[in-house]
């Protein structure tokens, strides 16, 4: 099996195992490692002794933080269109792959996964978190969108839950994950070496085994004001319902919401509800003609700039209150 410094890919008993190790850069996902796993995944489809696929991270902190966005930012400041365009036409033919895989394939999240990470765990059968997951698609945070299929399957979890995780960005724990629809089962950090030795050993049915009861839904308290705030049919009908809630909750929420690119709300939540729709391949062929219109946009340049590579944590967005957003600017990044 070929293996490169950033992917370590490898037979194992019964298993085919990844491990995504660039643990410095929490294993966020550059072209080569795309390109890695990929290839490990196309090697074993075939392959009958190979009876599953357990994907984990390297290090403590993450299983992965997301996708090489530095990278594509500054192919795009450059006009390397091509590398833009090579760099998520490959990611998301590797979610896809991922979801038509025809073997388990096993995610154990025990650590950070955010965007590109939730893309190669979400889409397989089974996504195992620890109590140290950490589940979030930060994206308007850096005025990017949901991608990776985000736009299938955050409109199918549970209520409007999706839109809500999408639009701010929470951070999900282990427990919360499971329920929410990030991960099908929760096995505690103490017994996951364990469960990943299990599994080459005995396959997915090792899975029941080390599954321990979910722990109570942090966000239960919330749960009724997320459905009426967030199942409003635009972005500032959600300011509005969260404005009238006045709440704590609420106030939190909004605070959250007002850090985001506004024009980032308005083109990812009319891409959410429109993904509803769809299915796995169209949503994802949208999401890539939607990366050629964003990655060249000011908000997406200046997000990047601000939250991944200056860290001043300080983005001027612009337009910069949702007021302001013309609807026909967002229309726009959709033709
Ligand atoms: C919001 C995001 C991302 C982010 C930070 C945000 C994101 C992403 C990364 C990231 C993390 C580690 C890396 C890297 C990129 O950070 O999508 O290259 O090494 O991929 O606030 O959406």
């Amino acid at each position: 099996m070929e293996s490169h410094d950033s992917v370590v890919a490898r037979r194992d008993g019964r298993i085919g195992r990844i491990l995504l190790n660039r643990p410095k850069a929490l294993n966020a996902l550059d072209l080569a490692m795309i390109r890695a796993c990929t290839t490990a995944l196309e090697t074993w489809r075939d392959d009958p002794h190979i009876h599953a696929v357990v994907v984990e991270g390297a290090g403590e902190r993450a299983f992965c933080a997301g996708g090489d966005i530095r990278a594509v930012r500054q192919f795009s400041l450059e006009d390397k269109r091509s590398d833009v365009e090579a760099f998520f036409a490959e990611e998301y033919a590797l979610n896809l792959l991922i979801a038509e895989y025809p073997k388990p394939y096993i995610a154990l999240v025990d650590g950070i996964c955010m965007g590109g990470g939730i893309g190669v765990s979400m889409h397989g059968a089974y996504r195992v978190a620890s109590e140290h997951a950490m589940f979030a698609m930060p994206e308007t945070a850096i005025g990017f969108f949901p991608d990776i299929g985000a736009s299938y399957f955050l409109p199918r979890l549970p209520g409007s839950i999706g839109v809500y995780l999408a639009l701010t960005g929470m951070r999900v724990n282990g427990a919360d994950a499971v329920h929410v629809g990030f991960a099908t089962h929760f096995t505690p950090r103490a017994h996951i070496h364990a469960l990943s030795a299990a599994l080459a050993a005995e396959g997915p049915g090792a899975l029941g085994r080390f599954a321990q009861t979910v722990p109570a839904w942090t966000l239960a308290a919330h749960h009724a004001a997320i459905e009426h705030c967030f199942s409003a049919d635009s972005v500032p009908e959600i300011f509005r319902r969260l404005e009238a809630d006045g709440g704590a909750w609420a106030r939190e929420t909004l605070n959250t919401l007002r850090a985001m690119s506004p024009s980032s709300l308005f083109w990812s939540f009319r891409l959410i509800s429109e993904g509803a729709h769809r299915t796995l391949p169209q949503c994802l062929a949208v999401e890539l003609a939607l990366t050629r219109t964003t990655t060249r946009h000011h908000e997406f340049l200046e997000g990047v700039r601000s939250m991944v590579v200056d860290k001043d944590r300080q983005p001027k967005w612009s337009p910069a209150r949702i007021e302001d957003v013309d609807p026909g600017a967002i229309a726009a990044m959709f033709a």
